[in-house]
């Protein structure tokens, strides 16, 4: 990997990926930024980054996505999936569908569609570091969220075959996987219902994206030899997705 790392960030346009995004570019790696809202791209304030449209969920715009990042930038150094969302919290019983194919084509599929097409000129190149934004919801399960928590426990299982394939090849494989971040994530589940969403971080102390990023920035900037294969990162008054000690006002 060369001194200035092409680093590719998905769902860069809030949130977690606009935090890895503000870390990274003040490390010096040459970045490539993917969100739907790309004008948002703008916001992160460095005009070297190559900031483009990207729909995971479509495949024509993965492709395009990524012939602009090679344009721009090189072969791809790093691959950091973050872009994902959680969409309601309907029990399955309950539920009619139209989420959970959301969630699956956006957190499973997605991921995949990026990664397969990035892994291959890792491995010929003998490196590469592909990071997984996971989450403590792919380590339990809550109702209402089986389906959201499906994608991200599906994600830990993609890492680590992904790690049995790379074996042997220099290619890297880091999960990292938060509890509660404060970020636009409740208000996308909540479908823009700000009290719902606010609910979710009232009189607790959730992590900022900024403390994901550091987790993302210190697996990347471990030695060639040394792969983090996975980080859970709780807030302190978290002790799994629903157990969350909430202070009186
Ligand atoms: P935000 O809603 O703030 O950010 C989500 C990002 O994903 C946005 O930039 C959004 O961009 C992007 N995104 C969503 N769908 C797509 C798509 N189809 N194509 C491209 N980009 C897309 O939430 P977070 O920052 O919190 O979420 C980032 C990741 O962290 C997600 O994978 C989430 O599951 C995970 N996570 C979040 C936690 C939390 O409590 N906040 C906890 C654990 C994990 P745009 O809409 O512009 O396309
Ligand atoms: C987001 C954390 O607990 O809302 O991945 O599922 S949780």
């Amino acid at each position: 990997m060369t001194s200035a790392p092409h680093t590719v960030v998905t769902g860069a346009s809030s949130g977690i990926g606009a935090a890895i995004a503000r870390q990274l570019s003040a490390r010096g790696h040459r970045l490539s930024l993917g969100a739907r809202r790309a004008e948002r791209l703008d916001a992160l304030g460095d005009p070297t980054a190559l900031r483009h449209p990207l729909d995971v969920t479509d495949e024509a715009s993965v492709e395009a996505f990524l012939a602009a990042a090679r344009a721009a930038h090189g072969p791809i150094d790093v691959l950091v999936n973050n872009a994902g969302l959680a969409r309601g919290i309907e029990t399955i019983a309950g539920a009619d569908g139209i989420a959970w194919r959301e969630m699956i084509e956006t957190n499973v599929l997605g991921v995949l569609h990026v990664t397969r097409r990035v892994v291959p000129e890792m491995i010929e190149r003998g490196t590469g570091h592909v990071v997984m934004i996971g989450s403590v919801a792919g380590h339990e399960t809550y109702e209402g969220g089986s389906v959201y928590c499906g994608t991200k426990r599906a994600l830990r299982s993609i890492a680590e075959g992904l790690r049995y394939e790379t074996l042997g090849t220099g290619v890297r494989v880091t999960s990292v996987d938060p509890g509660m971040v404060e970020t636009e994530f409740s208000l996308v589940r909540f479908r823009g219902d700000s009290a719902k969403a606010d609910a979710v971080y009232r009189d607790t102390r959730p992590l900022t994206a900024d403390d994901v990023a550091d987790c993302v920035t210190f697996a990347l900037s471990r030695p060639p030899h040394v792969n983090i294969d996975a980080i859970l990162v709780m807030p302190t008054d978290q002790a799994s997705p629903k157990r969350v000690h909430r202070r009186s006002p």
